[in-house]
């Protein structure tokens, strides 16, 4: 049972309780994609803190396993279950608590995580699951655990006020690759290569919640605001991980923007590169806006401390739409963006070195969106010199004010059994998805060609691969 991070060792200390990881069936043996291999944080974090009480949990993960028979028998035995239930993982989740209680019928299920806030009814339709918990877990779950009695069925919960607070996650408590093939490649506990740079990969937040307010995203819905990890934290942790695990490749932060708060950047600029082992290039969220407010900070950060996949919710290259978004950017800070990277790219190539690319998430099939919208939103992707496009069709997630909107007039098309499965699956109501399936393949290549340079109408036009789940 290699899976069992602690073998039987709580069986002796009282309840015997486990952590159950969740996603798609095997993506821990033969993953569909790179970044269903990611670990999570929220396990990481919350298990960290409670074996630092004493109080030890197992793990085992829909994700290592390849049938519901398997996991079955590996989580019988035990009286508490614990989960970190996300929108997406929903499905998962459900199946999982109801076969854990057919098992261990008088065990306790404790959940926690996004959907519990954004989707309480659905997860208090599930008869099986004891204890839901909105919001932060970190000041909670300790108590949670060892009493769960104590606390009603559904509990607010208690997170601390800075990350500073926060333990370094013990990254052994993250559950291993299964299959022999993905262990050669997985770096466990580090991470594997996704394509944004070299292996093994350290993922790590230094922020948590953003402070805008976009209609498509969830994310200052469910956590209140905290403060920042501090620079030297941060550091402290890269090198520990070096030390213990390395050497590190690179490095995901995983914040959902990173590009705030100009004084944590420009520290991270005067520390990262002296105080790291090495300033090992990183993948990091920033905002088209925010790049022209702070063009000077930009620029250092991306020169002096090695942030070459720069990841920018650009989502549509059309004003019209990223008003309806109240995503607070323009087309014209969009293209001051780009333009402000490929100069930079042209710099540090011509200087020898890596030049710097644009992971550009781009979202199609946003209701109300017309043709044109959509050919500027493909032209403004062409124009990038160096780009990973990251395209999605919009998908109305509960928590979010359009996703809300959306439920609530009949439109959404994703469901409680099919949160998000295939990139290509449709989400709204009214949405014509074949021409924009057409547009990806490139049938409308003339229409998005207009008006851009006869260099830049050269590139290739199909954008069908990149497309990701949504
Ligand atoms: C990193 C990240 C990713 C990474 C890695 C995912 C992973 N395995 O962790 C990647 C890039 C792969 C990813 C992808 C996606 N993601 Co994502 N991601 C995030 C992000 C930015 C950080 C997650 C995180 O680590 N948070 C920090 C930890 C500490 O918080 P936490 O997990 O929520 O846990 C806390 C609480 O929830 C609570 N808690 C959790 N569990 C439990 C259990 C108990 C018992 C208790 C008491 C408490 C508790 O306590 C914890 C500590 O406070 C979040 C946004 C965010 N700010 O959280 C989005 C987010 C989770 N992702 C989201 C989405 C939609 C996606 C995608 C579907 C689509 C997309 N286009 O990005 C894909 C799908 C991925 C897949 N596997 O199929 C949404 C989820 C929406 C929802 N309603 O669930 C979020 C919230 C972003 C957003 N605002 O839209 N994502
Ligand atoms: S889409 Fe990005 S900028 Fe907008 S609220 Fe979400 S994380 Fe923040």
């Amino acid at each position: 049972m290699k899976f069992w991070s602690t073998g039987n060792k709580t069986a002796s200390q009282g309840p015997r309780r486990l952590w159950l990881d969740l996603g798609d069936l095997g993506d821990l043996v033969n993953p569909a994609g790179p970044h269903e291999q990611w670990q999570d944080h929220g396990l990481g974090l919350l298990r960290t803190i409670m074996h630092r009480e004493g109080l030890l949990t197992d793990i085992a993960s829909t994700r290592a396993v390849t049938s519901w028979r398997e996991l079955r028998k590996q989580i019988k035995g035990y009286d508490q279950l614990f989960m970190n239930i996300r929108s997406y993982t929903f499905p998962v989740a459900r199946r999982a608590a109801q076969i854990f209680k057919e098992v261990n019928p008088d065990s306790v299920i404790m959940v926690g995580g996004m959907h519990a806030t954004v989707a309480l009814d659905e997860l208090e339709a599930i008869p099986e699951i004891d204890h839901i918990v909105q919001g932060p877990g970190e000041k909670i779950i300790v108590e949670l655990a060892r009493d769960p009695g104590a606390f009603p069925r559904v509990v607010l919960g208690v997170g601390a006020a800075s990350m500073a607070e926060w333990p370094m996650i013990d990254r052994t408590l993250w559950p291993r690759p299964a299959s022999k093939h993905l262990e050669k490649t997985f770096h466990w506990p580090l991470e594997p290569e996704c394509g944004w740079g070299p292996p093994p990969v350290v993922t790590l937040l230094t922020s948590r919640v953003c402070p805008w307010k976009c209609v498509f995203c969830n994310e200052s819905s469910y956590v209140p605001n905290m403060g920042r990890r501090p620079v030297e934290m941060v550091i402290e942790e890269l090198n520990y991980l070096d030390d213990h695990y390395g050497p590190i490749g690179s490095v995901v932060i995983h914040d959902s923007m990173f590009f705030q708060n100009p004084s944590w950047l420009q520290e991270w600029i005067e520390k990262y590169p002296r105080k790291a082992h090495r300033p090992w290039p990183y993948w990091a969220a920033g905002r088209a806006d925010t790049v022209r407010q702070w063009p000077d900070l930009f620029e250092a950060l991306v020169k002096e401390t090695n942030w070459d996949t720069i990841s920018i919710g650009f989502e549509s290259g059309s004003d019209r739409i990223l008003r309806m978004l109240n995503k607070e950017c323009t087309e014209e800070d969009n293209y001051f963006a780009i333009d402000l990277i490929n100069r930079i790219g042209d710099e540090l190539e011509a200087q020898g070195r890596k030049a710097p690319v644009i992971w550009a998430n781009i979202m199609l099939g946003i209701p109300g969106e017309t043709h044109e919208d959509a050919f500027k939103t493909m032209r403004m992707v062409k124009y990038m010199r160096r780009v990973m496009p990251s395209i999605s069709f919009y998908a109305p997630y509960p928590g979010s004010a359009l996703g809300y909107q959306l439920i609530a007039e009949g439109k959404s098309l994703m469901s409680k059994e099919n949160y998000h499965r295939y990139p290509d699956d449709e989400k709204v109501k009214g949405v014509d998805y074949q021409f924009y399936r057409e547009l990806l393949a490139g049938k409308y290549d003339d229409e998005v060609n207009r008006g851009l340079d006869p260099i830049l109408q050269q590139r290739p036009g199909v954008f069908s691969a990149a497309l990701i789940k949504a």
